[in-house]
């Protein structure tokens, strides 16, 4: 079956997803990018509903993250921070002033009988995105995070443990009852996507989450289109966030072919090409004896021409 549309599938987690989703949102005609959001992050704290990675893509399409701080708005201020802390209240999750009103809305709109998925989409029209953002699943599944130390929810071991203690796995609650993005599965079943791009995110945290969403998975790899997989590790290392620690403590080679191999194993048959960057050249042969299509190319987004040419690759891969 061939593709019917031009349409982009991203799945995608924090920043490195982000910064490729806005790559492909910048080349893309208007409205052909889809991106899968991991929601494995999210967790409701000072009474409000916090999606992390949803807001990460939001900011970044929008051309408003804050760039030193890798997550939140650019140019905020933290009054209500230190107005809490001041009344000895919890803040070791930082709220800045401008993100909590995206935080207060999707509370109120959720608390008002919305769904996850409408609530973004109407945040994402708000901040004037014209691709898509959805949520793998309106309900919730949360990411614990297994460790010496005993099991920890997601962000009290990312943000209040600052990833120290050592991993030993990760469990999603709430999985059995989470049912798939309704319309990104309903895209899945038409062929309407001609590209299927999973995001150089963390495989266990962020990835993960998003394919162990019951039925995800298998439809993507049935998908008319070929599922390109970005490696989140160039020479040895992740480009931000713990992915290389956790692979260490899970004893798990730190490599685009350990990366590589966690995704063979796990989901046999879904990824047809796997990009490395070009300082991992010589591990091209290992990836394609593992049965799937190895590709070089520089892989590091540190300015938007990067995010361009990244997503550019991604899109004329499955073309050659
Ligand atoms: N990350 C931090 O390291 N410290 C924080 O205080 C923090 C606050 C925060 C608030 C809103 C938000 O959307 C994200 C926030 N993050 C913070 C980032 C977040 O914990 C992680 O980047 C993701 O969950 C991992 O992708």
């Amino acid at each position: 079956m061939t593709a019917q549309s031009g349409c982009v599938l991203a799945l995608s987690g924090g920043v490195g997803g982000a910064k490729l989703s806005l790559g492909l949102d910048r080349v893309l005609p208007p409205g052909d990018l889809h991106v899968l959001a991991n929601t494995g992050d999210d967790f409701e704290h000072l009474g409000l509903s916090i999606s992390p990675d949803i807001d990460t893509l939001l900011y970044t399409l929008s051309g408003r993250s804050n760039q030193t701080l890798g997550w939140g708005l650019e140019g905020e201020s933290w009054n209500t921070m230190e107005a809490l802390e001041a009344l000895g209240g919890d803040t070791w999750f930082r709220l800045g002033d401008r993100d909590i009103a995206t935080h207060l809305w999707r509370t109120e709109r959720l608390a008002g009988g919305a769904d996850l998925a409408a609530v973004t989409q109407e945040l994402a029209r708000r901040m004037q995105i014209n691709s898509h953002i959805h949520p793998m699943s309106n309900q919730a599944v949360r990411t614990t995070v297994h460790s010496v130390e005993g099991h920890l929810p997601f962000q009290h071991y990312f943000v209040r443990r600052q990833c120290e203690p050592a991993v030993t796995g990760f469990s999603f609650e709430g999985l059995e009852q989470a049912q798939a993005n309704a319309q990104v599965m309903e895209l899945l079943a038409t062929n309407q996507f001609s590209h299927i791009i999973v995001c150089p995110s963390n495989p266990f945290v962020s990835i993960d989450p998003i394919l162990q969403v019951s039925g995800i998975w298998h439809a993507l790899r049935d998908s008319s289109a070929a599922v390109t997989m970005v490696s989140p590790i160039v020479a040895g290392q992740a480009i931000k966030g713990p992915a290389a620690k956790m692979m260490t403590e899970l004893a798990v080679p730190v490599t685009a072919l350990g990366v590589a191999k966690h995704y063979v194993d796990k989901y046999p048959g879904l990824v047809d090409d796997f990009l490395i960057d070009q300082s991992d050249a010589t591990l091209a042969p290992e990836i394609s004896a593992l049965g799937m299509r190895a590709h070089i190319a520089p892989t590091v987004m540190k300015t938007l021409e990067d995010k361009i040419q990244l997503a550019q690759t991604c899109l004329a891969l499955e073309t050659t």
